[in-house]
């Protein structure tokens, strides 16, 4: 960043700044992780320059001869990563894919089935003030108050009481693996098409060790920064669906497939220049997701959040659904007397990074809430394993019950510290 920190001091410190907070606090948003220093170099160079509207080979501009290379390379990639047989790269974050995926199986006043952010689920998946709730008629399911898993039998009753055009599967705050299969065989009831949004476990997907949802929806969407550990974007994919339901009959007779339907929603439904830079370093991070490393990294993160859940379910902690399948879990703070507001703020103080979450059947207020959410895509990715896991568990619960005790939270900062320095993060760019 030499150029940077002449012309502009002030971004350069904050980029340092951050540089430096990453490296040396914990970081356990689920959401979240660290990407290769390939991605990065990807992302920062001259393709942001390029307009390219349109698709490779059918481009509104001349010029696009080297990005149409980019992203023809993301697309093939991403389609033999998930086993589907057309991606569309160019949302520019998961909001925008589920947008058009909604507008693709659906109608403005149509009724969309999604999951209860309250109970896991997304703001786009039917939030009152997101686009889903704004323009669709919007039925929520959620888990079973005595389980946490999802209430298979209340999507059943909804399906069949409201008539869903469209069903969204898929999280933000769920760790267990969800029954595409089974939403399959309820929307076909309906006559319902069904979308799931992978964006939590995208990388556990494409490195095959949780069910694909890829044969039993009429899409899927995803970011590509989580679990994928790619940069922060977007993604749709279709599979060959086992149904045979493969698109639309226009009136001349001709199909036009889910992928072309939502190729024009993406652009230009929604979207106008696609930002090719960030299609770039997609096309760099699928590449090393179909590494073999990929696979064992995600297994490292399933593995590190199972350990880190039991840890905490022998300190009495209340983990949604009794733990996790995936790479992250929903922590319900009610039985230690403490708010998940507060919970994040002093595990912050010590330097562990975790966001509040409203957990299910929740009395506080989404901006107060009763739980945390923690993830171990980041902290697998600096290279922490299972004894790593043990020891946060512990400092974890250090913070929790001590959590009007400077001088504790203060120990377990310097703890942090010292721990996350044994897993350099990014060295080559140290300033
Ligand atoms: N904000 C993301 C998360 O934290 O899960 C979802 O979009």
């Amino acid at each position: 960043m030499e150029n940077l920190k002449y012309i502009d001091p002030e971004v350069y410190h904050a980029i340092s700044d951050e540089i430096n907070r990453q490296d040396d606090k914990l970081e356990l948003i689920a959401s979240e992780n660290f990407v290769s220093l390939a991605v990065l170099e990807a992302m920062g160079q001259v393709m942001t320059n390029k307009y390219a509207e349109g698709y490779p080979g059918k481009r509104y501009y001349g010029g696009c001869v080297f990005v149409d290379v980019a992203e023809d390379l993301a697309r093939e990639r991403a389609k033999k990563l998930f086993g589907a047989e057309h991606a569309n790269v160019q949302p520019h974050a998961g909001s925008q894919a589920n947008m058009a995926a909604f507008f693709s199986f659906a109608n403005p006043g149509d009724t969309v089935m999604g999951m209860n952010l309250n109970h896991g689920g997304h703001l786009t998946h039917g939030s009152p003030v997101n686009f889903s709730g704004r323009f669709f008629n919007i039925v929520s399911y959620g888990v079973n108050r005595d389980t946490g898993y999802i209430d298979m039998d209340e999507v059943e009753r909804l399906a069949l009481k409201e008539k869903p055009s469209l069903i969204i599967i898929g999280a933000s705050a769920y760790g267990r693996e969800i029954d595409y299969k089974a939403f399959r065989e309820i929307a076909d009831k309906v006559n319902a098409k069904v979308v799931a949004d992978i964006a939590h476990p995208a990388g556990l997907i494409a490195a095959g060790l949780i069910k694909s949802p890829i044969p039993w929806c009429h899409a899927v969407t995803t970011t590509t920064h989580k679990t994928l550990r790619g940069p922060r974007g977007g993604m749709i994919l279709v599979g060959k669906d086992v149904e045979n339901d493969m698109g639309v009959t226009t009136p001349k007779g001709q199909l036009k497939t889910w992928g072309q339907i939502i190729d024009s929603n993406v652009f230009p439904g929604f979207q106008g220049g696609p930002l090719m830079h960030v299609i770039a370093a997609k096309a760099v991070a699928f590449k090393e997701a179909l590494e073999p490393e990929f696979k064992n990294y995600s297994q490292q993160v399933i593995n590190n959040a199972k350990t880190l859940a039991q840890y905490l379910v022998d300190k009495d902690y209340q983990i949604v659904s009794g733990g996790t399948d995936t790479h992250l879990m929903l922590i319900d703070l009610r039985n230690k007397g403490i708010t998940g507001k507060k919970a994040e703020t002093v595990l912050d103080q010590a330097g562990i990074t975790v966001n509040k979450n409203m957990v299910p059947f929740d009395d506080q207020s989404p901006f107060i809430t009763s739980g945390i959410r923690i993830g171990t895509p980041a902290a697998t990715t600096r290279g922490m394993k299972e004894d790593q896991m043990k020891e946060i568990g512990n400092l974890i619960d250090k913070v929790i019950r001590n959590a009007d005790d400077t001088a504790i939270i203060d120990q377990v900062r310097s703890d942090i510290y010292n721990l996350c320095q044994k897993f350099p993060l990014y060295p080559k760019i140290a300033n």
